[in-house]
């Protein structure tokens, strides 16, 4: 598939002129975040750094860190750097109120966070003459809208379907002819399934390439998805708190992810000491806004574990590329496209009454994220009617759905007999094989 960009004298600028790019808007963005976010302004004091040190990005390292917890802390607008009127777009991250975090967008910040978009979609082969169906969720969660934006910015009929009712997706990916599909590589892998299951081919629908991520994935997957579908199948990435998906994106060269780095300055840093580590190290990837007005993060720690390298790539971007994430250095799980802290399944049990000993185990089978939950009921609470216990499992997983989004198998067990350990408890098993 011919490969092609959206931006060009962006996406293929000489190392040089890129660095100086950088520079110049990190020297104004730290000004920006300084004169209106407190809470920087704080850290900056503390540490002792004023704008005046920030003369290009070799004073970057000179800049606190911001974490997922002064998010939170700062819920729900403390990190806003702009007046709310001046902002046209809230979006948001799955999770309790206390770990949600609100990101704002002025209208500037949007039509960066499309532009990024159209980017991943033309470096795929996208153009006017494309159907794009864009299966991610809509609403609070940044894959739809951030697609669907980037979509129309590339003048490809957009049909912008949300995720699930994959009855509804399947006849308009037929009837409609869509050749591009957009959506959590697990979901792309169940429409694959799917279409097998109602009889299709391969060869009878009109895709020609996905555009497939907010949560890891394989390889092995890449290959089963193409394999099913009939396409070939990129990944993209992104985060609220950094705009949303089209931070970095894959090319037709299939390797590695190249970030806009234009407005999204990457790091690597050693998640326990804070220390840039050097190209090609693995570590802690650290993201700085250059453009945002609203939302501007500095150093933002995103817990994904990554490598980036400056490797030529054959599709002639310049921009640096990341490697899949290679895991998260914090307790998040990214079960079904959706992201799950344990802690918030134990705030459920005790909500519901039952005591904190529980397993949550997370597997994938036929490409699909499998939630499963054990909980261990107390001497009182042992009923040995099958009834009760099966009502008791079906009310729990609803409280569980409430809190997440996403359904788990809740399986009620006999008191004493989930391991007790001696050291920090293991209240989790990922049991996927994600990486190579
Ligand atoms: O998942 C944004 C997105 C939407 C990206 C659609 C791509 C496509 P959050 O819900 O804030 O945002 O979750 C961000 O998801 O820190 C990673 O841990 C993980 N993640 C996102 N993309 C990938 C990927 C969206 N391609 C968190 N591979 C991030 C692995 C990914 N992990």
């Amino acid at each position: 598939m011919e490969n092609r960009y959206y931006q060009p004298e962006f996406e293929t600028m000489s190392l040089e002129d890129m660095q100086k790019l950088q520079s110049e808007k990190l020297v104004k963005q730290v000004k920006h975040i300084y004169e209106n976010v407190a809470c920087y302004r704080a850290k900056m004091d503390e540490k002792g750094v004023t704008p005046d040190d920030i003369k290009g990005i070799e004073d970057l390292h000179k800049l606190p860190f911001i974490t997922k917890d002064d998010l939170r802390d700062q819920y729900p607008n403390g990190f806003l750097a702009v007046p709310q009127s001046e902002c046209v777009r809230i979006q948001s991250t799955s999770g309790t109120t206390g770990r949600r975090v609100v990101a704002f967008y002025t209208q500037k910040d949007v039509d960066i966070w499309e532009d990024c978009c159209a980017r991943a979609i033309m470096a795929v082969g996208g153009t006017n003459e494309d159907v794009c169906q864009v299966a991610y969720g809509y609403g609070l969660f940044t894959g739809g809208p951030g697609l669907n934006g980037g979509s129309h910015r590339v003048g490809c009929l957009t049909l912008p379907m949300s995720s699930g009712n994959t009855e509804r997706q399947i006849q308009f990916m037929m009837d409609l002819g869509a050749t591009i599909l957009c959506c959590t590589p697990s979901y792309a892998a169940y429409i694959g399934e799917s279409l097998k299951d109602r009889g299709y081919k391969p060869e009878d629908n009109k895709l020609k390439a996905g555009i497939f991520g907010a949560e890891p994935w394989t390889e092995e997957m890449r290959r089963d998805i193409e394999k099913s579908l009939g396409i070939k199948a990129y990944d993209i990435y992104g985060l609220t708190e950094i705009s949303g998906p089209g931070v970095s994106f894959e090319c037709t060269a299939q390797a590695g992810m190249h970030i806009n780095e234009d407005h999204f300055l990457a790091e690597i840093i050693d998640p326990d000491t804070g220390e840039v580590l050097p190209e090609g190290e693995k570590g802690e990837l650290v993201f700085t806004c250059l453009d945002k007005e609203a939302f501007p993060m500095m150093r933002y720690r995103t817990r994904d574990i990554c490598v980036l390298t400056r490797e030529k790539c054959s599709c002639g971007r310049t921009l640096v590329r990341m490697r899949k994430p290679m895991g998260r250095s914090d307790d998040m799980l990214i079960v079904r496209g959706v992201n799950v802290f344990p802690s918030q399944i134990e705030t459920v049990l005790l909500q519901e009454g039952y005591a904190p000993n529980y397993l949550i185990e997370v597997d994938r089978v036929n490409n699909t994220d499998t939630l499963d939950v054990y909980v261990e009921l107390t001497e009182d609470q042992f009923s040995d009617t099958v009834k009760g216990v099966t009502a008791a499992e079906k009310s729990l997983a609803n409280a569980i759905k409430t809190m997440l989004g996403i359904n788990p198998a809740v399986h009620l067990v006999a008191p004493k007999t989930i391991a007790r350990s001696e050291g920090k408890a293991v209240r989790v098993k990922d049991k996927r094989k994600l990486h190579d």
